[in-house]
């Protein structure tokens, strides 16, 4: 391929890897693929209404004003040879049709929770589990604070030993970044039934 080859160098086609990020109402989804993303990021965003209150549980995040309606699409470049596009789910259980379509072909997930409101991620936890899709659970540390630790998180969760559980600040890219390095390792180590791969930086 004439793209592969500059100058008479080889040149490592990049693996592209889709990553969905999922979690409950509101656990910072649409923040996450924001901030990791190197390009601007798609949204679907559409505005809280008071006809949602009875179903929308907005409390530690009552500033929200809107939720995504179908998809955020984000693209981060981990590796030289590694990008990752992001997809994040919708939030609300209406638009649990739409997760179907949007885990084809992922290889991998970030599971996002809050430890105010721990029972809206298993749905997403159950999914996973159902479709062998490796997942990592990323607690999203509101306003910095954490009050349980990482095993306290895994007990209540159930999670088997294998899935990795992180703190993160969504917020923060650095953070996110970290989310999605361990989301490869983790997948590698799967795939590979090794223990560790380290994801190199990109140059
Ligand atoms: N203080 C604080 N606010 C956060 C943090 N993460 C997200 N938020 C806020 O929490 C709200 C929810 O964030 P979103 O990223 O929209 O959450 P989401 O999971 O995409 O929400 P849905 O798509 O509606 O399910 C927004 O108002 C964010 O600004 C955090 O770590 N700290
Ligand atoms: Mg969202």
């Amino acid at each position: 391929m004439a793209s592969a080859v500059l100058d008479g160098r080889a040149r490592a086609v990049p693996t592209a890897i889709k990553i969905l990020v999922a979690g409950g109402f509101g656990v910072g989804k649409t923040t996450l693929v924001s901030t990791a993303s190197e390009i601007m990021p798609l949204h679907t965003e559409e505005v809280l209404t008071s006809a949602g209150e009875i179903a929308d549980d907005l409390s530690g995040v009552e500033q929200k004003t809107s939720t995504t309606v179908t998809m955020d699409f984000g693209r981060i470049t981990l590796a030289d040879d590694l990008i990752l596009y992001l997809f994040g789910t919708p939030g609300q259980d209406r638009f649990w049709f739409l997760w179907d379509e949007l885990a084809l072909g992922a290889l991998g997930a970030v599971v996002l929770a809050d430890t105010r409101r721990l029972d809206d991620c298993f749905p997403s936890i159950d999914y996973f589990e159902r479709r062998n899709t490796p997942f990592v659970v990323a607690v999203n540390c509101f306003y910095g604070e954490q009050p349980f630790q990482v095993d306290a998180v895994r007990r209540a969760l159930a999670l088997d030993d294998n899935v990795p559980v992180v703190m993160c600040d969504v917020r923060d890219r650095r953070s996110g970044r970290d989310v999605l390095i361990t989301l490869i390792e983790h997948v590698r180590a799967l795939t590979l039934g090794s223990a560790h791969t380290p994801v190199s930086s990109p140059s």
